[in-house]
């Protein structure tokens, strides 16, 4: 149970999360920045105003990485920072921080991956419905073709959309993060049109002729909580929900039934854009989920939109610091059924995989987090066990280099191989850090 030498190690984050510099030359504002400013929505008060001042201390954190061994880093380009609002006028100045950031990557040997859109969408375009409307669609496809011209030429790996389904759900139909609109099964408009968006994306980046183009779509196995019909087929619709409604177009170019009838839009003719090929296939996974008919478990889903199924707590594993179950099985589980599911599928690369666990420096500076180092190592070897049965894994992107502003949950969960105090924004590597930096450096050379 072995991963090979030539196996692509990274590490991943994203630019709100991370970068800070919110007022920074000629960045326009996003709905994060927007939904921040709302009372009670996240759980701290916070904002990513701060956050770990990548913007300012890149290099700090490119030198982290030539110490991790890391050869891909997987980042994120705020659009706003880009493209102020959301199209038009470029701002040379946050082009310009992309441009010293992928140069730094390259000086150590480091591949950049880029992700085009984490989840914060410039204001302007909100303001014109955001992803509810084709033309947000049609905006990130010119965005793409922008960031493909200063970054082309040294862009390892581009990635359009992170986690369509989490921001969909999250942002549109639960409204639990930005934009927070509550529109239930009213939100799937915005599922096809970061499908288009992805597809006008990949158009942009091939006609720019950059190297590898794929994805970053989050999977989980979803677990029935009973044999009941009731439960069966709530869990199924859910499966069909999170694991197909962005693969499946994706990768056979269709949507999957009951709700291919009721995507809105000319869905043929944007569906040849949407299926086609990729370079790899990016691949986020944190935990299963357990499903039942609604009203049988905790209902935080069910109960928001009245949907049409409820979340069930998944008992006897660990838990981490966010409560997520550890499932290192369930990551091989999905693996293997995505290669049942979709047998030409491109290489796989895991972009995200990681957990939060808080360890701080203690009175020696050593920030030791066991939890994460077994997380991390049976998740590896969960990947180890997936190419055992045949299923090309190519490459791991761990979640995340440090400490950052995650989402709704503010700064109280870290996910990071390095602690960051917030206070000073030192930055110091957790034992896992120097686990994964050890087992980088066998895998390479055994
Ligand atoms: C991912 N869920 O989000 C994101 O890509 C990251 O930005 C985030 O920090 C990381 O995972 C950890 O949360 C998710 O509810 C958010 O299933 C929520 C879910 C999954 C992923």
């Amino acid at each position: 149970m072995s991963l090979p030498a030539d196996f692509l190690f990274g590490v991943s984050t994203a630019s709100y999360q991370i970068e800070g510099a919110v007022d920074a030359e000629g960045r326009g504002r996003s709905v994060w920045d927007d939904f921040c400013d709302r009372p009670g929505v996240i759980v701290d008060g916070s904002s990513g105003a701060v956050a770990c001042d990548s913007y300012h201390r890149y290099a700090e954190d490119v030198e982290l990485m030539a110490q991790l061994g890391a050869a891909a880093y997987r980042f994120s380009v705020s659009w706003s920072r880009v493209l102020p609002q959301g199209r038009g006028p470029i701002n040379q100045a946050g082009l310009d921080y992309y441009d010293r950031l992928v140069d730094a990557l390259c000086a150590e040997g480091i591949k950049p991956a880029a992700t085009l859109f984490h989840w914060d969408l410039p204001s302007t375009l909100e303001a014109e419905g955001g992803w509810l409307s084709r033309s947000t669609a049609e905006a990130f496809g010119t965005y793409a073709g922008v960031l493909a011209d200063r970054l082309g030429d040294r862009v390892a790996m581009w990635m359009p959309v992170n986690e369509p389904v989490v921001h969909a759900n999250l942002g549109y139909a639960l409204g639990l993060h930005a934009p927070g609109r509550a529109l239930g099964m009213g939100a799937l408009p915005v599922y096809h049109h970061l499908m288009l968006g992805h597809g006008l994306a990949v158009a942009a980046l091939r006609a720019a002729g950059v190297a590898a183009v794929g994805c970053a779509n989050n999977h989980t196995p979803v677990w029935v909580a009973s044999d009941a019909d009731a439960d069966q087929a709530a869990a199924g619709l859910y499966d069909t929900l999170h694991n197909r409604m962005f693969a499946d177009p994706i990768l056979l170019g269709s949507y999957p039934a009951p709700f291919a009838e009721l995507v809105p839009g000319p869905v043929a003719d944007d569906l040849q854009l949407i299926g086609a090929p990729l370079d790899f296939y990016g691949f986020n996974y944190y935990n299963p989920t357990l499903v039942g008919a609604p009203g049988t478990g905790d209902d935080t889903y069910g109960a928001a939109g009245g949907l049409p199924f409820s979340m069930h707590q998944i008992e006897g594993y660990p838990v981490t610091d966010f409560g997520w179950p550890v499932v290192p099985a369930g990551l091989t589980e999905v693996l293997v059924q995505m290669k049942e599911r979709y047998p030409d599928i491109p290489p796989i690369h895991i972009t995200e995989n990681g957990c939060a666990y808080g360890a701080a420096p203690d009175a020696d500076g050593v920030a030791a987090d066991p939890g994460r180092i077994d997380y991390l190592s049976s998740h590896l070897g969960a990947v180890a066990d997936a190419r055992a049965q045949g299923v090309d894994v190519a490459g791991y992107f761990c979640w995340s280099l440090l400490d950052n502003f995650e989402w709704a949950e503010g700064y109280t969960k870290r996910f990071g191989l390095v602690h960051i105090d917030f206070d000073t924004l030192a930055r110091t590597p957790r034992t896992s850090f120097d686990w994964y930096a050890d087992f980088i450096r066998r895998t390479r050379t055994d």
